[in-house]
């Protein structure tokens, strides 16, 4: 079995894990425990800072997948020291708000050096993956970029001092610096329009059995991977059954800040407003399944009018076991009832 997921990064990465402990348990109907599981990562979270290449959807995916993240942070490595990020405040030198420790400053030294050398992201990633998941996973698991080209997310916040009363700041600087504390007015993928997959990502979408967009921010992780120009096309025609899982419960996105930016591109905050959102293939979306929790089961009926397979199930990632299930329910929505 094949299986490709499109992932942002702490969300799609504990979706993963789960995933993946599923497949080597054998919990998942009628996926063989030797299951190849391609992630498609978003890149539009990425930053040049200090002069380094910082991939956070990447680093996430990879550290947690290759046991290095730290978990109370949900980013970053465990077992950090944080030395680099003073020396540089006491230099003065900005961003003082994006930290960056110093075991994770290796990986960006290694990654900008080899962009530097005209390497492509997806070969850089590739070669950070031999440290990180070759050694635990070998061919049963690729992390691909979702494209090679630079893209990055940037977002207009209100200014009273600038004449359009707008500015525009790097969307780390608006989740980090600002907490999304204030309105997201715009959200723009800058380069997203001359952007192209990355090598690997259609056939990833087109020659696989099951498609999964994980319980990730519908806007600045699964959306901006959609917006990568021939992702929907691929989807759309895929003979691979698509299936999503929400990242909203009752109403609330479960930590970051989704519902700001869902509020901002005008979609309900809801398991039912990203479902539609996302919409049935049938009706020209890139969804065939959408899974709720338990607490949005009211929704199920009209996802299901809007063209959807729909199921509410337990959609609390508390460990391994229970992704595992989400996971299982997204393989069984996939089937077509026998
Ligand atoms: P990010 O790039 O680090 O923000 O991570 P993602 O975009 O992959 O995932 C962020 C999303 O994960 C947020 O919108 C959360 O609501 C969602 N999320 C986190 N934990 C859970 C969980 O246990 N269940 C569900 N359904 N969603 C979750
Ligand atoms: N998140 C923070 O809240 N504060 C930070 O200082 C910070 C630094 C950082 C450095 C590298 C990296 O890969 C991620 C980092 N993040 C930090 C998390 C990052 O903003 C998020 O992982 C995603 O970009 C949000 O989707
Ligand atoms: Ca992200």
């Amino acid at each position: 079995s094949r299986i490709t997921v499109l992932s942002g990064g702490m969300g799609g990465a504990k979706f993963l894990q789960g995933l993946l402990h599923g497949i080597r348990t054998a919990a998942l109907p009628e996926v063989a425990p030797d299951a190849v599981v391609t992630v498609v990562a978003n890149t539009a979270d990425d930053i040049w800072v200090h002069g380094l290449k910082v991939c956070p959807d990447l680093d996430t995916v990879m550290y947690t997948l290759g046991d290095g993240i730290d978990l109370e942070r949900g980013w970053g490595r465990r077992e950090e020291t944080w030395s680099v990020r003073t020396e540089l405040a006491e230099y003065g030198v900005e961003p003082t708000w994006f930290g960056l420790g110093d075991r994770d400053v290796a990986t960006h030294l290694v990654r900008t050096q080899m962009l530097e050398a005209g390497y492509p992201l997806s070969q850089v990633t590739e070669a950070l993956c031999r440290r990180w998941l070759a050694p635990t996973w070998g061919a049963s698991l690729r992390l691909l970029p979702m494209t090679d080209d630079r893209v990055e997310t940037h977002v207009a916040i209100a200014d009273a001092d600038s004449p359009s009363g707008k500015r525009v700041v790097h969307f780390q600087e608006y989740w980090v610096r600002l907490r999304a504390s204030v309105p997201a007015e715009t959200v723009v993928a800058v380069g997203m329009g001359e952007s192209t997959p990355a090598p690997g990502v259609l056939e990833a979408l087109t020659e696989t059995d099951l498609v999964v967009l994980p319980p990730s921010n519908p806007v600045v992780s699964v959306g901006t991977i959609l917006g990568v120009p021939g992702v929907r096309e691929a989807l759309a025609s895929t003979a691979a059954p698509v299936v999503g899982l929400s990242p909203i419960i009752g109403g609330h996105h479960v930590r970051g800040m989704a519902e700001q930016l869902l509020s901002s591109i005008g979609v309900e905050v809801s398991a039912r407003g990203v479902g539609l959102h996302y919409g049935a293939r049938s009706a020209g979306g890139v969804l065939d399944g959408w899974l709720v929790d338990t607490a949005d089961a009211e929704h199920v009926d009209e996802l299901r009018a809007a063209g959807l397979a729909a199921e509410a199930v337990p959609l609390w990632m508390i460990d391994h076991d229970a992704t595992a299930a989400m996971a299982a329910a997204a393989v069984r929505l996939a089937r077509p009832a026998r």
